[in-house]
C-alpha cells in the first residue's frame, strides 16, 4: 500500500523523523511517503498555529489522490474531520489512533504533550473521541515542540519526569506521547516506566495498513461527504472542488 504521511507544520527535520518513526514499524510492501506543506507555522502548539496548518496540510493531500491512505501526523489530529470529507482514502490522526490502541491495553491512560497551550485542543478530542472515562488527565512537560529534536532541551527527562507524575497521580496505566516529535522516545520511556508508551505515528501507521487490508474507507453517507462545489475567493480560490461528488 502507498501511505502518505503529512506533518502539517512546515519543519522538513521534524517530517524527516516522523518518516523513520513510520519506516521502522510499517509492513513489507507499505510505501511510506513523509511530507509537510512550504505554507503554515513552524509548529503547532495551540488554536491558532492549527488553523494556519489546514490549508497546506489539505493541498498536499490533495495533491496525492492516488495514495491508500493517509496520516496527520500532528497530536491534534490537525484538520482532520475536513480532510476526510475531502479525501476518498482513510484519514488516520496519530492523537486518535494513539487513544485507540491505549484503551486496548490499559484500563486508563494519561496524555504526555508539549506546552500547556496544547492541552485544551487534547482534552477537547479525548472527550470527542469517547475516551474522557479513560484518560485521567492530558499534561505538558514544558518543551516547546521544536526543542523536542534539541539534546540540549533535557525533553526526555521532562517527559519523564511527567509520566512519574502520571503514574502517581493519574493511576496512569499507559502513557500517550502527545507530540509527534516524541516518536523516537516511546520504547525507552516505556522500559524505563515499565508500562506501554505509545507513540501515534506508529499506531495510526499499524491502523492505515488494517483498514487497507480490511478494504474499509471513510463513509461518505454524511458528515464526511465531499465538499460541494462553489465558489472560494481570493486566497483559498484554489481549495475550491470543481464538481460536486
Ligand atoms: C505535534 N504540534 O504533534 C503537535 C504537538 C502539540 O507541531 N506537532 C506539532 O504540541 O500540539
Amino acid at each position: 500500500m502507498h501511505l502518505t504521511i503529512v506533518n502539517p507544520n512546515t519543519t522538513a527535520s521534524m517530517t524527516r523523523a516522523i518518516g523513520e518513526a513510520a519506516r521502522a514499524v510499517a509492513a513489507p510492501g507499505t510505501v511510506i511517503e513523509a511530507v509537510n506543506p512550504a505554507h503554515g507555522p513552524a509548529s503547532i502548539e495551540g488554536y491558532y498555529d492549527e488553523v494556519h496548518a489546514i490549508p497546506g496540510m489539505l493541498a498536499e493531500m490533495r495533491a496525492r489522490p492516488g495514495a491508500d491512505a493517509f496520516v496527520i501526523a500532528c497530536f491534534d489530529d490537525t484538520g482532520l474531520e475536513a480532510a476526510r470529507s475531502l479525501m476518498a482514502a482513510p484519514v488516520i490522526g496519530i492523537g486518535e489512533a494513539a487513544m485507540h490502541l491505549a484503551t486496548l491495553v490499559a484500563g486508563r491512560f494519561s496524555v504526555v504533550t508539549t506546552l500547556a497551550v496544547s492541552v485544551p485542543a487534547l482534552e477537547h478530542n479525548v472527550h470527542k473521541y469517547g475516551f474522557s472515562h479513560r484518560c485521567g488527565r492530558v499534561r505538558s512537560c514544558e518543551v516547546p515542540v521544536l526543542e523536542l529534536e534539541d539534546p540540549a532541551s533535557g525533553a526526555y527527562g521532562l517527559i519523564s519526569a511527567e509520566i512519574a507524575r502520571a503514574r502517581a497521580e493519574d493511576r496512569a496505566e499507559a502513557i500517550v506521547l502527545g507530540c509527534a516529535g516524541m516518536a523516537d522516545l516511546a520504547a525507552r520511556l516505556s522500559a524505563e516506566h515499565g508500562i506501554p508508551v505509545i507513540d501515534g505515528v506508529a499506531a495510526a501507521v499499524k491502523l492505515a495498513e488494517s483498514l487497507h487490508a480490511l478494504g474499509l474507507k471513510t463513509s461518505k453517507a454524511c458528515g464526511y461527504a465531499p465538499p460541494r462545489a462553489k465558489t472560494y475567493s481570493g486566497m483559498f480560490a484554489a481549495a475550491a472542488v470543481a464538481t460536486n461528488g
